[in-house]
């Protein structure tokens, strides 16, 4: 059994900061379990592009507001506290955090802990909202 609390990843490698975004992984495909599991905060009034071409994501919202289009069709979700988006086609998709989002998120395969973006299929693009 694994138990850890988010308190004793923050600082660490496991907790990765990219402009705009946060990703605490508590758990990593070095811990053997066949998926990875992520809270990744979005700040406020940022958009992030996301495709992550070799993982299945589940992404679950617990905190926060935001809207979701899936760039592939055009097709836009508007987000709040208990949404759940599934990416079981590795879509590309946009996230626009219209307040700060805090989110759980699933990936299988798990992420390995290297990724940080622009390798293996996952691109984060990063801009401040003008709206
Ligand atoms: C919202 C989302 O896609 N989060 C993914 C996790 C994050 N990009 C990470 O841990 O690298």
């Amino acid at each position: 059994m694994i138990v850890r609390t988010t308190a004793e990843i923050t600082g660490t490698e496991r907790d990765v900061a990219e402009a705009g975004w946060r990703s605490k992984r508590i758990v990593l495909g070095g811990d053997g379990v066949g998926f990875s599991f992520h809270e990744t905060t979005i700040e406020p009034a940022t958009v992030h592009e996301f495709h992550y071409l070799n993982h299945v994501e589940a992404v679950w919202l617990v905190e926060g507001e935001g809207s979701l289009t899936d760039l592939d069709n055009g097709v836009n979700y508007e987000l709040g506290p208990g949404s759940m988006y599934l990416l079981d086609g590795h879509e590309k998709h946009r996230l626009h955090a219209h307040t700060r989002m805090r989110m759980l998120c699933v990936f299988n395969p798990p992420v390995t802990g290297q990724e940080v973006h622009d390798e293996n299929g996952i691109y984060p693009l990063v801009a401040v909202s003008t709206d």
